[in-house]
């Protein structure tokens, strides 16, 4: 009986450590930086194949390959002579290692969620633990925002934090829209902590977080593929399910997005396809009145990009968008030196559709609307060790925090 119990659980432990995926044989690579006259492939490219971070002229594009991929993409970029170099060369060990820390990381630091939301990354139901902690304690200023239900069938939790005032100005950041990007759910998390432990900043404004906007996608992240970027909606092909978030909001939706379901990029079947991007759509439109700040976190990439992103033209706003950006940019600066650029979201001629700052800034006319791209971290970009959460939080925290008051005093 005992026996069978330690085989049982040795198959448990087996079979889980199993189920995720082992990225084995996947490489990642580096381009040297780009120039205009690749841009159209890179975007080309991009549709069809994964690329980390933001791709832009100057800068050097990440892309993960499988091994079937690589030749396809190494070949691709000897036509356009765009330079490149072997990053990573076998993923698979680093998932591996990293799989095995965050384990042990857990065991280390096995106190309530709220208390290690720094010193690990939390689970989806960890963050979900980490809001009802934080209402629990201050039920007078906090408010539960149910924005939907996922397509798994889970919900979608949201904090607001508010005086109370009737007609305050708001304030808006989301976090975790694309699955593996786990850096900017801290990011929320210390935004939350910040505002309910200061009354000062309360009177400013008030505060909508949602500390992960796919939670879908980010559970599966954690328990089945550590790179996985969009939902887990079911597609007709079933090797490919999932849409991405970012590409899904009912602005220019499809405009120039691919239709293949394998692309990382694909936008759905229809705007507001996804219940999540809908639900974060709707709430963006119910209190676009008093909105007068957007944020989405993402990583990687160190921009904090302003609109739009399917055009160059500048928007009327630029120069106030430009300034504010800065202030945060500044402040983030000031920190540890960590130089953040400011720079409209299609200036890199990376050119996207139905994204979620657009549809904030075109769709609910909100003023100030951006998508702050974290540091890279770890082996490719997309894998940063638990370490790297408490001094993103801290210096990113001042940046936040600047954006909105000069959001607000202007
Ligand atoms: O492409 C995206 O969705 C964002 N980059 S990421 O690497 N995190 O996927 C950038 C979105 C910036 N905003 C717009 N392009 N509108
Ligand atoms: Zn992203």
């Amino acid at each position: 009986m005992k026996l069978l119990s330690c085989a049982a659980l040795l198959f448990l432990v087996l079979g889980s450590a199993l189920a995720y995926k082992s990225y084995s044989g996947y490489q990642v690579l580096k381009t040297a930086p780009l120039t205009a006259a690749a841009m159209p492939y890179i975007n080309r490219m991009s549709q069809r194949f994964d690329f980390w971070g933001t791709p832009g002229v100057g800068r050097p594009a990440t892309v993960m390959v499988s091994p079937e991929e690589a030749p396809v993409v190494v070949a691709a970029f000897n036509r356009m002579r765009v330079a490149h170099e072997v990053l990573v060369a076998d993923l698979g060990p680093v998932v591996e290692k990293q799989h095995a820390e965050r384990e042990a990381l857990k065991k280390a630091h096995p106190g309530s969620p709220r208390a290690a939301a720094y010193d690990r990354f939390l689970d989806y139901m960890e963050v979900h633990m980490f809001i009802h902690e934080v209402m629990d304690t201050y039920y007078d200023i906090t408010h539960h925002l149910d924005l939907a239900n996922t397509t798994l069938g889970q919900g979608m939790h949201g904090i607001k934090i508010s005086n109370g005032q009737p007609g305050q100005k708001a304030v808006w950041f989301d976090c975790a829209i694309h699955a593996r990007e786990w850096l900017s759910t801290p990011v929320c998390l210390r935004i939350i902590d910040e505002v309910v432990a200061n009354p000062a900043l309360r009177d400013l404004a008030d505060w909508y977080i949602l500390p992960v906007a796919n939670p879908d996608g980010y559970d599966y992240s954690f328990t089945d593929d550590r790179f996985w970027r969009k939902t887990r909606s079911p597609n007709p092909d079933a090797n490919c399910p999932g849409t991405d978030p970012n590409r899904n909001f009912d602005f220019l939706w499809d405009a120039g997005n691919p239709t293949d379901y394998c692309s990382e990029v694909y936008p759905g079947t229809g705007a507001f396809s996804e219940p999540e991007v809908k639900g974060i759509g709707n709430l963006i439109l119910d209190i676009a009145d008093n909105l007068v700040l957007y944020v989405a976190v993402h990583s990687y990439g160190e921009m904090i990009l302003y609109p739009y992103g399917h055009t160059v033209e500048p928007v009327p706003n630029v120069d106030q968008l430009i300034a504010a950006g800065t202030a945060s940019a500044d402040a983030i600066a000031a920190v540890a030196g960590t130089a953040y650029t400011v720079e409209n979201s299609a200036s890199g001629l990376y050119f996207t559709y139905g994204a979620s700052d657009d549809f904030a800034y075109g769709r609910g006319a909100v003023e100030f609307a951006y998508t702050f791209e974290l540091s890279a971290g770890g082996s490719g970009g997309f894998d940063p060790p638990a370490s790297q959460i408490q001094p993103t939080v801290d210096e990113v925290w001042p940046g936040i925090l600047a954006l909105v008051e000069y959001v607000l005093a202007n």
